[in-house]
């Protein structure tokens, strides 16, 4: 309940200067850690990238999501992906990358990308606790065609700490739409990942560049140091 989450605000140092927030108002957003992205045979492999990039992620943002967790900030876990009868899916993003497997096509873990499948499910490092939210999105913006501003709003969220994967398509895509919203995102460098060394360094530069023009970047340590927890969970 926001009401019980410290309204007071915090500050993190972050490129490009200290990330000032309310917890009360802020929300962990994970971004698209699906096994189709994740794991080899699934969607992220299908387009030739080397998924195993992506591991490291896994252990920062399990710490992460537990000190939301016991602060009580929001969760908000998001899975890119297609209706079964893949109406919602634009024959350009269907035609895209030349992969070996296209969306909808049978995978060793289901069918590439489409919701309810196995592999378009999160990884279970990561596995959402009930009352937490899970959208589904048909693009890399968590956005576009879906309820993220009404969930936002309700819950009275201004403040959002972006993780998840790739850094450079759907955690960028997401954050510029954030900051086009009015929210003020903080993207944690080693709670985020990309299949390419160098778009990860790019991609966090172009965040905090020209003053942090799409947004702020620090570290899991530097967060979690500043979260206020409950005295025995932060031991
Ligand atoms: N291909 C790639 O880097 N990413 C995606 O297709 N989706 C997300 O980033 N989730």
């Amino acid at each position: 309940m926001p009401e019980e989450r410290p309204d007071t605000l915090v500050s993190v140092p972050a490129r490009p200067g200290a990330f000032s927030f309310a917890p009360a108002r802020t929300a962990l957003l994970i971004i698209d850690m699906q096994r189709d992205f994740l794991l080899p045979g699934g969607f992220g492999e299908t387009l030739g990238n080397d998924v195993g990039r992506l591991a490291a992620v896994v252990p920062p943002l399990q710490r992460v999501l537990a000190a939301a967790r016991e602060t009580g900030l929001p969760v908000i876990h998001t899975r890119e992906g297609h209706r079964p009868d893949l109406s919602d899916l634009p024959p350009a993003k269907h035609r895209r990358g030349k992969p070996s497997l296209r969306i909808g096509d049978p995978g060793p873990y289901g069918r590439i990308l489409v919701r309810g499948e196995y592999g378009h499910d999160i990884v279970d490092e990561l596995a959402p606790l009930p009352g937490e939210v899970v959208l589904d999105k048909p693009g890399k913006g968590a956005f576009y065609g879906t309820d993220l501003e009404e969930v936002l709003r309700a819950q009275g969220v201004e403040s959002l700490v972006v993780t998840g994967v790739t850094t450079e398509v759907c955690v960028h895509t997401t954050v510029r739409e954030a900051n086009d919203r009015g929210y003020e995102a903080l993207v944690l460098s080693d709670c985020v990942g990309s299949y390419f060394p160098e778009f990860q360094r790019v991609g966090l530069d172009m965040i905090a560049a020209q003053g942090g023009i799409f947004g702020w970047v620090t570290d899991s340590a530097s967060l979690l140091a500043a979260l206020p927890r409950p005295a025995a969970a932060a031991v």
